[in-house]
This record gives C-alpha cells, structure tokens and sequence, in this order.
C-alpha cells in the first residue's frame, strides 16, 4: 500500500449559510475513504478577491491521505456537488470550493490539476489559516505581501 500523503486543503463559501458550509466540509473531509483528517485552521471571514458577492468563509484542514491527487480531487468536486455548488461562470459566489493547496511535495501540471495551487501565494484567505497550522509552509515575505487583505479570525 502507498504511504499516506499530507495535504492541505482551502475551504471556502460564500453564500447561504457560510459557517455552516465551512463546518459541514471538515466533517466530510474527515470521512472521507482511505483519510484522516489531522489538523483543521479556526474559520475566517474573508473579503472577496477577484470575485463579488458577500464575504466569504474560509479555513484550511490538513489530512493524511492514501488517495492519489486525481482521486481526492474527483472526492472534492463530488462534495462541492452535494453542497449544491452551481458554476454560472469563473470565481462565481459559492456554496463551497474546497481546493488542494498541497499534496506532499508533489508538483501537478495536468490541464484538471495543479499544485501547488497557483494562485494560493497571492491569498490572504489561504496563507492565514495555513499558517495557524503549518506555519513551516507559509514564507513570511508571503504572509507579509499579502496583510493589506481583509481577514478575521472568527
Ligand atoms: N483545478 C486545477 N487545479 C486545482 C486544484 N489544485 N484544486 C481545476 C482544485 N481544482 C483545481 O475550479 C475550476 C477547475 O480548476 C476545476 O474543474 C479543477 O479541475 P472550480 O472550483 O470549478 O472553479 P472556481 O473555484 O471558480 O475556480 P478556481 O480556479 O478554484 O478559483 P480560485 O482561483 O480558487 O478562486 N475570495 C475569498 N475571500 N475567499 C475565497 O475562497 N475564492 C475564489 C475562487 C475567488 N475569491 C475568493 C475565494
Ligand atoms: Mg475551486
């Protein structure tokens, strides 16, 4: 059997019940086959960035997985469906987006799948709760560029 993986996946939601949303998502996430959830950040309320609408949740949980990436992405999409997640167009408000952040050390480049997730660097909303609990993976120049963004701890 594969050894287990740590990854690190960003939650976030922004409509409807948010909190909620958020809770619900760790819950899953601890139930998923062949994953343990090991660590979960506080929530956070966030401002949007590139994107409308309310604020949104975010928080960040570290699981140990023997799931390949493929398959825990195909488990996060599957989860964001049963949330009633509707994509009318790119960065729309949402029920819940559950992103991988990171798995282990790998380096993804497929057209479905990249990580680490390109965008998470510039992310406010990532790098804070990612912080709480692995701060190791967190560049204080990165947290540093990032501190003009809106977050609060909740
Ligand atoms: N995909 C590729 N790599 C990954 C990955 N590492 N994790 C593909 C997850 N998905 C990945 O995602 C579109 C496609 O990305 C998927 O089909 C998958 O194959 P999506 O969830 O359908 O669409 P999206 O969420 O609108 O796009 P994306 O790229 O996830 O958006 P972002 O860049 O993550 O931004 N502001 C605040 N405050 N908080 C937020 O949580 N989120 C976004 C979404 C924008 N602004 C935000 C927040
Ligand atoms: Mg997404």
């Amino acid at each position: 059997m594969r050894d287990p993986i740590t990854a690190y996946i960003g939650i976030g939601a922004n409509l409807g019940d948010a909190q909620q949303a958020v809770r619900t998502a760790i819950a899953r996430l601890a139930q998923l086959p062949q994953t343990s959830l090991t660590r979960h950040s506080s929530l956070y309320r966030t401002a949007p960035v590139d994107s409308g609408g309310p604020d949104y949740v975010n928080a960040v949980a570290e699981l140990s997985t023997r799931l390949t990436a493929p398959d825990l992405l195909a488990r996060l999409q599957a989860l964001e469906q049963a949330a009633g997640r509707e994509r009318p167009y790119r960065n729309a408000p949402r029920t819940l987006d559950l992103d991988l952040l990171l798995f282990g050390h790998a380096r993804i480049d497929s057209e479905r799948l990249q990580v680490p997730h390109p965008r998470m660097e510039q992310r406010a909303f990532v790098l804070v709760p990612l912080a709480e609990i692995a701060p190791e993976l967190v560049r204080p120049a990165a947290l540093a560029a990032v501190a003009a963004q809106k977050v609060v701890r909740l």
